[in-house]
């Protein structure tokens, strides 16, 4: 029997946190997704997981959203951090704290983080005039910007619009840090991941790194900087603290002690930078331990089509759950994306995944031996006699699959982890037609029970290692199996189904999808 692997250690991972400057879209709906797939695969393989989520409600985005609507900033903020916070519950995100930059906590520790910083020497006055891109809240090199037909300045890279910015400001002093940044990529080449986003960070950190404006004078939406409260704190200082905030720092050193460093940050890969280069630098001046990686997944598209408000592509998440149910679309994404790269979804391809992939295979191989068991057997888990070699060989394939799973999700490779799934239902589907147990059981009830015993073993060990992705479907499929519910954690990969077990009426957990 393999022990727990994880064996009570701690593990703490994080998605962004989200400006909730209007409703929550599909491209939040997946980061939440994948986070809580792999948040649910190291809890069930033994770990001590943290998991945390929130909102960043500060900085002049959200200003500028809250004055367009005519509404105060706090009441923004607060009216859509709860349809964020929403949409986390109806994907069934197993958060354990979902924290807004709002929240008192994270004020002492933005303090207690800017604090250090600056008694460390990496904080200085002076006087920032350059442009600001407002909808990525970062300032940009001149260089980085070109001047459009209309004679707005816009960023290059992204084409937003810039705004000139003069002000009295506070420095992070960023190009000390350049050689130990460096040095960080090369000793731990798993900070970053995947390869592609390294190469980036590391030719950006390369080229040289300039100090970093880290407040503002001219509006005040923020944090107050400690001692200078005419000072608010650049939003993305106050954001990157939050991660610290949500395990105790400063003031619960014993929760802090033991999640921090972060295992995991997920983000997308338009916010890598921040995350591989200031965060990093951050905390290496407060002098507090680095995360151990940060992985970006790719952008999602609607058919292809940059999501956008103005082309009306807009997809609500709740409107796909409520058209195909909650697990059908978790499957869809973490399977359909190669985590990691961008990726695209239509209805076309979500319906073609749920008949495909979860009705035929492993909604009817479930049901076929569930209603066979039933049939032949009186409801009862047959007793396996003599094993071929065919059925040990699919035996064995299912036995690997947790070892194959931990080394794709440890990695972040959750679309191989699922695809190693399929692969062995895909072999059990050849090996019912083969064996034709329907056929068998007028001539051979003993192996007709053998061949059943097999495909509920591969059905069982598939429902355990898919609660990550499909928490719902998966347990109700190990309820029809008569799995103990308190004993559903990876390490019951090692049991068997026991022979004589009553199980309940089967009923299709998988139904196809008809347009
Ligand atoms: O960047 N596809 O917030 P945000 C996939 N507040 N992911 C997407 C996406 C898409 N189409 N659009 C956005 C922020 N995302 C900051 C983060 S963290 C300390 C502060 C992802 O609301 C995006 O990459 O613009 C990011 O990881 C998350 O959604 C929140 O984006």
């Amino acid at each position: 029997r393999s022990t727990s692997h994880g064996a009570g250690e701690p593990y703490y991972l994080t998605t962004a946190i989200a400006y909730p400057n209007g409703a929550p879209h599909i491209g939040h709906a997946y980061e939440y997704i994948s986070a809580d797939a792999l948040a649910r695969f190291k809890r069930l393989d033994g770990y001590d997981v943290r998991f945390l989520t929130g909102t960043d409600v500060h900085g002049q985005k959200m200003q500028q959203t809250a004055h367009a609507e005519g509404i105060p900033r706090a009441d923004l903020a607060a009216r859509n951090s709860d349809r964020f916070q929403a949409l986390q519950d109806r994907l069934g995100s197993s958060y354990d704290r979902f924290i807004r930059t709002s929240d008192i906590d994270h004020k002492t520790a933005s303090e207690s983080i800017w604090q250090r910083m600056s008694d460390n020497g990496d904080i200085y006055l002076g006087t920032y005039a350059g442009w600001y891109d407002i909808r990525d809240e970062t300032f940009y090199a001149e260089a980085d910007t070109t001047v459009v037909d209309d004679g707005r300045r816009v960023a290059a890279d992204t084409g937003h619009l810039l705004t000139w910015t003069e002000e009295q400001t506070y420095f992070f002093h960023l190009s000390a840090f350049q050689d130990r940044l460096l040095e960080l990529y090369e000793t731990h080449p798993e900070f970053i991941g995947p390869d592609v986003r390294r190469n980036e960070v590391v030719s950006f950190v390369k080229g040289g790194l300039t100090d970093l404006s880290i407040s503002r004078t001219t509006f005040d939406w923020g944090l107050p900087v400690p001692g200078h409260p005419e000072h608010v704190m650049y939003v993305w200082v106050d954001a990157l603290t939050n991660y610290i905030t949500g395990v105790g720092f400063p003031d619960d050193p014993e929760t802090f002690g033991r999640y921090w460093p972060a295992d995991l940050h997920i983000i997308g890969k338009d916010i890598i930078r921040f995350h591989c280069v200031y965060w990093p630098a951050f905390l290496m001046s407060a002098g507090i331990a680095l995360p151990k990686r940060v992985f970006a997944h790719g952008f999602l598209f609607n058919k292809g089509e940059k999501m956008s408000k103005s082309v009306g592509n807009v997809v609500d998440p709740q409107v796909l759950i409520d058209e195909f149910g909650l697990d059908p679309v978790r499957y869809f994404f973490l399977r359909e994306v190669s985590y990691g790269q961008d990726g695209s979804y239509s209805t076309e391809a979500i319906i073609s995944r749920i008949n495909a992939d979860l009705a035929n295979e492993f909604g009817n191989l479930a049901q076929r031996t569930l209603s066979m068991i039933g049939k032949y057997f009186d409801s009862a888990v047959p007793a396996p006699a003599e094993l071929t070699d065919d059925d040990s060989a699919l035996l064995a394939k299912a036995a690997g699959l947790l070892a194959r799973m931990r080394g794709h999700f440890d990695d972040q490779a959750i679309h191989l982890g699922i695809d190693a799934l399929w692969t062995v239902l895909a072999d059990t589907n050849r090996y019912i037609s083969a064996q034709e147990p329907w056929k068998l059981a007028k001539t051979d009830l003993e192996r007709t029970g053998t061949v059943l015993y097999v495909c509920a073993e591969v059905v069982r060990i598939v429902a355990l290692l898919a609660q990550p992705v499909m928490p719902d479907s998966a347990n109700r499929l190990l309820d029809l199996l008569a799995v103990d519910p308190d004993n559903r954690q990876f390490t019951a990969a090692d049991d068997r189904l026991v022979a004589g077990t009553a199980l309940p009426k089967p009923s299709p957990v998988f139904p196809r999808h008809e347009a």
